[in-house]
């Protein structure tokens, strides 16, 4: 059960942020209300919820989970894989020493970006991509190795990050879209196959009872509640403008 997450208001400059996507600029008022309501949702699934203040050096900023990993025994501050994003982690760090007594770091030349990261039980999953270099997943192998943690390591194609096509809800039950339905190390899992129209929502959690998903997209909503899943739907919109899923708003730990 996770007990807390760490969310961070968007920036004012939020819609300069980084993005692929050809959906337009986000609207910030329009942001807010959705960032507000994710809170929202976080605080139903009962988790104290840790509101850090809009950063405006760092229009990417709200996206917090690049900037850590974090599990019941350690955080690993990551060191992510783009320029105008370096310098997150400094408040994040600070918030997360309250809570742990072990916190490792990755450090240069070696970059991760937390989104790259995905745990299933005991295993984690590294996607190797323009912001995970091979230096960077070797730290943290390291890391997981001295807590005891197996891993994986697979190179992305298509996807911005691991996280951004692929995502566990428990009970061998993997969400996955694109480059990850017939990838070879998810066999033995159970795939919840995103259409290809989709695959924005392949990026979806599941915090303690309920699966939040985004907002819209009727057919992986079908499948996970056929799975006998509660599911609590969330507006994404001007986030997805930014290549920002789900996942990214929030550590949970
Ligand atoms: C970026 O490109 O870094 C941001 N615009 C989006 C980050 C999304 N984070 C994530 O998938 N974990």
């Amino acid at each position: 059960m996770f007990k807390r997450a760490i969310v961070r208001k968007p920036s004012k400059n939020f819609q300069d942020g980084i993005t692929k996507s050809n959906l337009g600029k986000p609207i910030y008022n329009k942001a807010l209300k959705q960032h507000s309501n994710y809170v929202k949702v976080l605080d139903n699934c009962g988790l104290e919820i840790i509101k850090l203040n809009a950063d405006d050096r760092f229009p990417d900023s709200t996206f917090v989970e690049d900037t850590a990993i974090v599990n019941e025994e350690f955080a690993i501050i990551t060191n992510i894989g783009t320029l105008s994003r370096k310098g997150e982690e400094v408040e994040i760090k600070q918030v997360l020493e309250m809570f742990y007594d072990n916190i490792e770091s990755i450090k240069k030349p070696g970059t991760v970006d937390g989104g790259d990261v995905l745990k299933v039980e005991n295993c984690y999953y590294i996607g190797l991509s323009k912001r995970t270099n091979k230096e960077g997943a070797r730290q943290l192998i390291e890391v997981l190795r001295k807590y005891g943690y197996s891993y994986v390591t697979i190179p992305l194609t298509n996807v911005l990050h691991l996280k951004s096509g692929v995502s566990y809800i428990g009970d061998n039950n993997l969400i996955a879209a694109g480059e990850f339905i017939d990838n070879l190390n998810f066999i033995g899992y159970n795939i919840i196959k995103v259409k290809e129209n989709e695959k924005y929502a392949a990026n979806s959690v599941k915090i303690n009872n309920y699966v939040l998903i985004p907002k819209g997209f009727e057919k992986l909503k079908e499948s996970i509640l056929s799975l006998g899943y509660k599911i609590i739907e969330i507006e994404m919109s001007e986030f997805r403008k930014l290549d920002g899923g789900l996942s990214c708003l929030s550590l949970r730990f």
